[in-house]
């Protein structure tokens, strides 16, 4: 299962640009599980529509940044999920038994829509990371991910962005500029540069991420990477011998 995370400092739009992702990943077919690293990530998600079936909050130790059991947060995210659709399957079995002495019992009508419909599994993950101050470095996110998606906040002074060490910037699959909206146009255009002039080669993507602007842009180049190709080398090796 892919997994995506999205990291930058905190306040940065992680949360907002993840809930985005969940819904347009839905829309394109996909099931994501969305896992983040505190409380103050779940009402972004659900403002954003996020499913909470689908919402785990996985809090890394300190000094880190993110989850390092997160396998185990996905694999009982997953059980739980499985679960429920156990305990819907039953349910409507039993409704059907009981629908057949309905009549005799002179109970009201209970219907199959009364039941939830049973989940997708999830099949890709996206997880936040915890946003920790001092910048772009935590070795871990990069690990973690299958794609890694960098937040910055189209405000941030440019000696921070510039910093040695900014790890996530530089080893980012992708990077999501935010709050375009709400930063002064000349600022948020010499962040665009600047990362631009230091990442020729890398997607960055201005959004306004609470109202979703440019996020299918992100999903594009997203959607691009599930397709590795390495995998596309074992199927055409597999079509010809
Ligand atoms: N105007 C505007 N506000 C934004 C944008 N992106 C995020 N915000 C706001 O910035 C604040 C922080 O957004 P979050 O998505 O919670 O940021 P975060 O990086 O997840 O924050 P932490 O998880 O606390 O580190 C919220 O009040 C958002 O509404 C944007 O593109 N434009
Ligand atoms: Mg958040």
């Amino acid at each position: 299962m892919n997994k995506i995370v999205f990291c930058g400092r905190n306040d940065s739009g992680k949360s907002m640009v993840l809930g985005e992702v969940y819904g347009k990943l839905r829309l394109r077919g996909y099931q994501p599980l969305a896992i983040g690293s505190g409380v103050q990530d779940e009402k972004p998600y659900l403002y954003k529509g996020v499913d909470p079936l689908f919402v785990s909050i996985a809090v890394p130790d300190p000094g880190t940044d993110v989850a390092e059991d997160i396998e185990r947060v996905i694999r009982s995210s997953i059980t739980h999920i499985k679960e429920r659709n156990q305990l819907i399957l039953h349910a409507r079995k039993a409704l059907d038994e009981l629908n057949k002495v309905r009549s005799i019992l002179e109970l009201g009508h209970l219907s199959h829509r009364d039941i939830p419909p049973v989940a997708a599994m999830p099949d890709v993950v996206l997880i936040e990371s915890v946003g920790i101050n001092d910048g772009y470095r935590a070795q871990e996110a990069r690990q973690l991910a299958d794609i890694l998606v960098s937040v910055v906040p189209a405000g941030m002074k440019s000696e921070i962005l510039m910093e040695p060490g900014n790890i996530l910037l530089e080893e980012a699959d992708i990077i999501v500029v935010t709050k375009i909206d709400i930063t002064p146009r000349s600022e948020a255009s010499t962040t665009v540069k600047l990362l631009q002039r230091f990442f020729r080669y890398k997607p960055i993507i201005p959004v306004v991420a609470t109202q979703g602007v440019h996020v299918d842009l992100v999903l594009d180049e997203i959607i691009k990477r599930f397709s590795e190709p390495l995998l596309l080398l074992d199927s055409t090796e597999v079509i010809s011998p």
